[in-house]
């Protein structure tokens, strides 16, 4: 799926704004036409979720409607028109000019509309319906029945069945855009390096009848061009590129693609995009990028800043990359949900590194709901496929994190996402982020493993030497029975900003750095580990219970307003001095 952009053929309106708003906490809306127009309404800032914008609605998760008009540009007569929502948490049910024009379920992932019949060359008027509700048959769940052995210590509320805030409402940019009728629907490019020669290939799907693609890539002193007729609504292409320059964190050297669609000698599309030429691959136990091996730091992160919750912002992007910057770090894990097409646009201009991960989180397998809940994790996978594959940042999907595994039942649902996956992406490694350890069975035909742990903290704690004996024994016996590339996709501990203490003592800022510096001279004494990540870049809301004081989870090394902790200075001396390729 593309990212929308404008040019001579193609145009974006952002319609991010002020929008009206009702809440609808008894279920009225539909029945009393909400949607041919939203009466006694508030402003609200779209996008941005809607639980901190007023103070009341904190933990408000039913139903929202907003209402926004727009008027099309007068020169789209005659293109395809679409409205392109790039998240809604959790469920959109979208009206346009009084008519429904569909739905989509789950947040964190783009979905679009053809509104080309429905459009008024007036002021159009546009309703959608977002419904934030927790419930066990969506992903991720909530108001899970609980387990009895459960104390209320793990109680929550809101009753996510995850560590964090369930934030709704309209997340990311709503646009229309236009483009010709037959234009360029899709584009996949997938890059492969030998000795210093670089591959490019690509491939563009359209509907338009008797037309050729020219392909131009530039960049690096390359400036080249191809043509090919498309057939069957396909055309492809391969580029040789030698002494091509590669993508790599540290050097991440993009390339142009331009793509141009003719019909009868006239152009009638375009579309541009900024491609890395490298490989990703795994030999033995160790992850090689451009054929040699390499170490993942960074971190997992959340969409989370006061005030806008999980709302698009793109100041706090620049941030969180500079912050990873001043500590030295090299990517980060999408945790626990796709993040914004923006984000991973700089990862590739930056050259980080991105585990990108579905929204399943929290997956339980009893049978109530299982099919459901299934059949949203092959949506998701097949929607996190084809909007990021074309990202030379992305390195790995990973298709859940913390499933609550059950024997038999759960690795067959896993090894059918992780055969679609391969079958959509060849090209990348897949896996899972399990906190179960040696006995996740779908560890058998993951391609990495990725493990997630609290020695010191959950278990063991105040004990980090008795943690660490544990954990090191733990990876040695998972490795033995499972040799290929692992990374510790989480650990940390909670350190409430200003609370110190000597000798060091949970939830102080010395506690959390001593933890962190010694897990990482753990794993770099490891030779299969081939990542760590710390749990967490920045701290972040989280639904409130009794380990989590103010509704906050106090693992991050910055706090949730981006100042650094103790831990992100040390952690600075050691990741951001020693910021070359080991191994
Ligand atoms: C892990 C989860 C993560 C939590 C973290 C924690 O993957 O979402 O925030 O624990 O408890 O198990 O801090």
């Amino acid at each position: 799926m593309l990212f929308p952009q404008t040019n001579q053929y193609r145009q974006v309106v952002d319609l991010s704004g002020f929008w009206d708003f009702r809440f609808d906490p008894d279920g009225i809306g539909e029945a009393q036409g909400w949607f041919r127009d939203l009466k006694e309404s508030i402003p609200i800032a779209v996008p941005a979720s809607w639980n901190n914008q007023f103070s009341d609605s904190r933990d408000y998760l039913g139903l929202g409607w907003y209402q926004t008009c727009f008027t099309i540009p007068w020169d789209w007569d005659g293109k395809k028109i679409f409205i392109r929502f790039g998240s809604v948490n959790y469920l959109a049910s979208v009206w346009l000019n009084g008519k429904f024009i569909g739905q989509h379920e789950g947040g964190h992932l783009p979905f679009e509309f053809d509104i080309t019949e429905d459009v008024l060359s007036g002021k159009n008027l546009l309703v959608v319906c977002v419904d934030g509700s927790l419930a066990p048959d969506r992903v991720p769940p909530g108001n899970v029945p609980p387990d009895p052995r459960d104390v209320s210590f793990f109680q929550n509320y809101p009753a996510s069945n995850f560590d964090f805030f369930p934030f709704c409402g309209i997340h990311r940019q709503v646009w229309i855009y236009a483009k010709h009728p037959a234009g360029i629907d899709d584009l996949i490019v997938a890059t492969d390096v030998s000795g210093t020669t670089g591959t490019v290939k690509v491939k563009v799907m359209s509907t338009a009848r008797n037309a050729s693609v020219g392909f131009f890539l530039s960049g690096h002193g390359t400036q080249t061009g191809q043509q090919s007729a498309i057939s069957n609504r396909e055309a492809e292409t391969e580029f040789i590129v030698t002494d091509a320059a590669f993508w790599e964190p540290g050097a991440p050297n993009l390339y142009t693609l331009k793509v141009e669609l003719s019909q009868e000698g006239q152009i009638i599309d375009q579309y541009e995009l900024s491609i890395g030429i490298r490989s990703i691959s795994i030999q033995g136990d160790a992850l090689l990028l451009n054929g040699k091996p390499i170490q993942l730091k960074g971190f997992g992160r959340h969409e989370d800043f006061p005030v806008i919750g999980r709302g698009y912002f793109p100041a706090v992007i620049i941030k969180d990359y500079s912050l990873m910057q001043w500590v030295g770090a090299n990517s980060f894990r999408t945790s626990h949900y796709p993040y914004s097409e923006e984000m991973l646009n700089l990862a590739d201009r930056l050259g980080f590194l991105v585990i990108n991960e579905t929204p399943a989180v929290g997956l339980f397998f009893a049978k109530n709901g299982l099919a459901k809940r299934n059949r949203l994790c092959t949506q998701y996978v097949q929607e996190l496929i084809k909007r990021d594959r074309n990202h030379p940042s992305v390195i790995i999907w990973s298709l859940a994190n913390e499933p609550h595994s059950r024997p038999g039942v759960s690795t067959k649902i896993f090894k059918s996402l992780y055969d679609q996956a391969k079958s959509l992406d060849p090209t990348r490694p897949v896996t899972l982020v399990s906190d179960i350890g040696v006995n996740e069975e779908a560890l058998e035909f993951l391609d990495i493993i990725c493990l997630n742990r609290y020695c010191g903290w959950y278990t063991e704690p105040a004990q980090l030497n008795l943690g660490l004996e544990h954990l090191s024994i733990e990876l040695d016996a998972i490795y033995k029975k499972y040799p290929k590339p692992f990374i510790l996709t989480e650990f940390g501990a909670d350190a409430i900003p200003g609370i110190q203490s000597d000798p060091t003592e949970v939830f102080s800022e010395e506690y959390q750095a001593d933890m962190i510096l010694r897990y990482i001279q753990l794993l770099n004494s490891k030779s299969y580990v081939v990542g760590q990540h710390i749990w967490n870049l920045c701290d972040f809301k989280t639904t409130q219970s009794l380990h989590r004081a103010g509704g906050t989870n106090y693992k991050g090394v910055f706090t949730r307003d981006r100042r650094p902790k103790l831990a992100a200075q040390k952690l600075r001396e050691i990741w951001f001095q020693d910021n070359k390729p080991d191994r």
